[in-house]
């Protein structure tokens, strides 16, 4: 039986039964199965493809990387042309863009590269159309834009979530937390600093050995799911099985619909509604982006030149000044001394901080190196 049609059955299973306490166990277990099949599946096409699934060759540029996921036709070419130089093609037949196409957004100083990608539709993720390269692709970006129809099935959002899921892609969560340490010797050993509810001993140990691990050490922090805990394996085998990213549902084409939809939709999580047709809503929708990407512009000066507040130096927010630093070149943190700060992340504004401090949006720092003789 092929990997494929192992994985088929299990989903085909999993669909039939019912959720409640009494089968909890065994979906879990099966849960297991389904991701190490998953991943074996994924390794095997890495190999035959000569190294990492093939997403689109696109390289990436600026400070961020942006990508658009949605069905065909929502408007995802429309979305890129509007926010960037980039002319990608428009039309409303589905399947217009076939390939990758960039464009670059200036946001808030901030050089932001917005891939728009071909539609994706369900069954993506087992390889349907391009579905794989889209979403192999999406797996690169700091953001995900999720581009759906105001006006179309209200499951869309839901239905390309758990595409995404199929390829280790996790929106809007953040890793579990939960130390695990593979050991030689000694068994199977839990603790939890919170009360879990919704795992037991004899699952835990049952899922370990289904993945031949026999000996291990494990830390939870949080009450954590069966899905939780077989992500948290899977990063143990390969840090790269999973990618946590943020992501921003646009809801396009709010024309066609009426003022009671667009106010429900407006308000749920990390929504934004607009029209790229008529030009609605853009300013709000570049706020919600700027809010997710979640970036810190430092504005540099030396001694004699005061920052040039219009070329900013864009890192990630809860970046160090060592952080700063290798982003300027990658050998100057062993050669400050010291870096003075001036704005929001000092008491006292200028201040004197080291390498391990963290900056702040909008900061301006200057780097003293250490004297060479
Ligand atoms: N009414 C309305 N139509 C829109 C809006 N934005 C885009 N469209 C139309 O929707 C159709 C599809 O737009 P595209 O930008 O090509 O959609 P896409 O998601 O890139 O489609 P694929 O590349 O096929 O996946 C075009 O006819 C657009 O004119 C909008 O805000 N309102
Ligand atoms: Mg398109």
């Amino acid at each position: 039986m092929s990997l494929t049609a192992k994985i088929k059955d299990i989903e085909l299973e999993l669909s039939r039964t019912q959720k409640n306490k009494r089968t909890e166990y065994h979906i879990g277990l099966l849960k297991g199965k389904l991701a190490r099949y998953r991943a074996q599946l994924l390794e095997f096409q890495t190999k035959s493809s000569g190294g990492s699934i093939a997403a689109f060759e696109v390289g990436k540029t600026g400070d961020a990387r942006v990508a658009l996921v949605g069905f065909p036709s929502v408007g995802k070419s429309s979305l890129l042309n509007h926010l960037t130089d980039a002319k990608s093609c428009i039309a409303s037949y589905e399947f217009t863009t076939l390939t990758c196409v960039p464009g670059v957004l200036e946001l808030k100083g901030a050089r932001v590269q917005i891939l728009d990608l071909p539609g994706i539709i369900t069954g993506a993720s087992a390889g349907k159309g391009r579905g794989k390269q889209v979403i192999a692709t999406a797996r690169t970006a700091d953001c995900i834009m999720m581009v759906l129809d105001a006006a179309g099935h209200p499951n869309q959002s839901k239905l390309l979530t758990e595409e995404l899921e199929t390829m280790g892609i996790r929106i809007n969560r953040k890793p579990p937390h939960v130390s695990f340490k593979a050991k030689s010797s000694g068994g199977v050993s839990f603790t939890s600093t919170v009360p879990l509810t919704h795992l037991d001993e004899r699952f835990i140990k049952q899922l370990l050995h289904d993945y031949h691990i026999f000996h291990a050490e494990i830390l939870f922090h949080e009450d954590c799911t069966a899905d939780d805990l077989i992500d948290v394996i899977e990063m143990s085998r390969n840090p790269s099985a999973r990618v946590y990213v943020p992501c921003l549902y646009v809801y396009n084409k709010i024309d066609q619909v009426s003022m009671e939809e667009i106010d429900a939709i407006a308000r749920r999580p990390h929504s934004v509604v607009i029209s790229c047709e008529y030009n609605l809503n853009m300013d709000v929708l570049l706020e919600e982006l700027w809010r997710e990407l979640d970036l810190s512009r430092i504005y540099t000066k030396t001694h004699s030149i005061a920052p040039d507040f219009g070329d900013p130096l864009v890192v990630k927010r809860g970046s160090s000044v060592q952080e700063v630093c290798k982003k300027i070149h990658k050998s100057l943190p062993d050669i400050v001394r010291f870096a003075i700060v001036w704005g929001t992340s000092v008491k006292y504004s200028p201040q004197r901080v080291g390498l391990s401090h963290v900056v702040d949006d909008e900061d301006v720092i200057e780097i003293v190196k250490k004297i060479t003789i």
